[in-house]
């Protein structure tokens, strides 16, 4: 008889167990981002996160009813990981979005998973054009290469360089920046000299930037990706290229607001074309930088924040707008033609490539206040992304 009842509670209790999991399941909605916390990219992975921590902070994690909650993955920006992480998130953790992706093979690498799943894919960092395109259900909130080299490839020609080297890491972005530069200053009356590829791990710019200095064009255009931009900075410098005349300019990756505080005099006056700068001067920017900030020990927000940001908007706003209720195809739809106010300024999500809009700004390196910053001195408005124009 007690061995019954026993039997009848345990039964009862297995049962209860489930249903009560599937409750609190039900009323939760899962953001998976995966970002290289670890290895060469980890300040991206941090920026994002900490934008992402900042952005639920002051915007409540309650929407429609649903309990918001923030799964962070390490994939150390190695695609094969970020690959097996995007696979278990959604079928073990069953998220409802996927974000991040510091780096461009790793987003590509999670796009057929997001397709085949139906799981939205937010690309808050990866800036190759083609990403978009690798998967219906990817969003991004970063930007695109083209954008800023097309934007500087305007500047320069009419600012008396016209003779260029470009020096670019070996893989999408860089590829990327490349030929999106080249074509513009070529188009405009330019020429590119040279096209030097660095590799994308533990590059060495040494011999590299002594070719530059042989070849003594007006400018090298550079092309690294966030966290490289001090080491270029420093063996440029080290070389005695801007004393031989040889300008440095190039997408605002290089003068990365993660590292530019710390590169010394040396850097002011470089002249970079992007989509964001803690120096913004908006109401919008002030508020997002001084909140970040504050939260974490006075680390100043990059780029890589602003789209980890973002991000985490076009997700909250796309379960507000199907009232908690979404399928990933309903809350990828809530995601698409979303304009809003950036602390990058005014951006949308274009609803046909799925790719971000945005003003692209050429800035100068100048000091404010002690500090070394990006300081806006003119604005493109509007700049989809040139690779799919193509
Ligand atoms: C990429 C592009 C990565 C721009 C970056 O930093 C960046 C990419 C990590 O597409 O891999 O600044």
């Amino acid at each position: 008889m007690q061995k019954r009842v026993f039997l009848a509670t345990a039964a009862l209790a297995t049962f209860a167990l489930p249903a009560g999991l599937a409750l609190a399941q039900d009323n939760s909605f899962k953001i998976g981002l995966i970002l290289p916390m670890t290895g060469q990219q980890a300040s991206t992975g941090k920026q994002i996160e900490a934008a992402a921590r900042l952005y639920m902070a002051q915007n409540g994690n309650t929407v429609a009813g649903k309990k918001i909650e923030l799964i962070i993955k390490d994939d150390a920006a190695t695609p094969d990981v970020t690959k097996r992480l995007a696979q278990e998130l959604v079928v073990n953790d069953k998220v409802n979005v996927l974000g991040g992706f510091g780096v461009t093979p790793a987003a590509l690498a999670a796009a057929p998973i997001a397709t085949q799943s139906k799981t939205p894919l937010v690309v808050m960092a990866a800036a190759t054009s083609s990403i978009t395109q690798a998967s219906p259900y990817i969003v991004r909130t970063s930007f695109t290469v083209p954008q800023a080299a097309v934007a500087l490839a305007d500047w320069a020609p009419k600012n008396g360089i016209k003779k260029v080297v470009t020096l670019v890491s070996d893989y999408g972005p860089g590829i990327d920046a490349e030929r999106f530069f080249k074509d513009r200053l070529t188009f405009n009356g330019g020429q590119v000299v040279d096209a030097l590829r660095v590799p994308l791990r533990s590059p060495d710019f040494a011999p590299f930037l002594q070719k530059v200095r042989d070849i003594k064009p007006d400018a090298l255009f550079v092309f690294v990706p966030s966290g490289a931009g001090a080491a270029v900075m420093k063996q440029f410098l080290e070389r005695g290229m801007d004393k031989a005349g040889i300008k440095l300019i190039g997408t605002g990756d290089v003068t990365d607001d993660d590292q530019l505080n710390d590169m010394g005099e040396g850097a002011l006056g470089v002249v970079t074309a992007h989509h964001y700068s803690a120096a913004h001067p908006s109401a919008a920017n002030k508020k997002f930088v001084e909140a970040f900030e504050k939260a974490n020990k006075g680390m100043r927000p990059n780029f890589m924040a602003a789209g980890g940001y973002d991000g985490m908007r076009v997700i909250y706003e796309a379960l507000r707008a199907t009232k908690g209720k979404g399928t990933g195809d309903d809350l990828l739809a809530a995601m698409k033609g979303q304009i809003f106010e950036s602390p990058r300024g005014p951006m949308f999500i274009d609803a046909q490539t799925r790719d971000v809009v945005q003003n692209i700004y050429l800035r100068k390196v100048e000091k404010k206040d002690g500090q070394l910053f990006n300081v806006e001195f003119d604005v493109i408005k509007d700049v989809k992304d040139p690779g799919k124009a193509k």
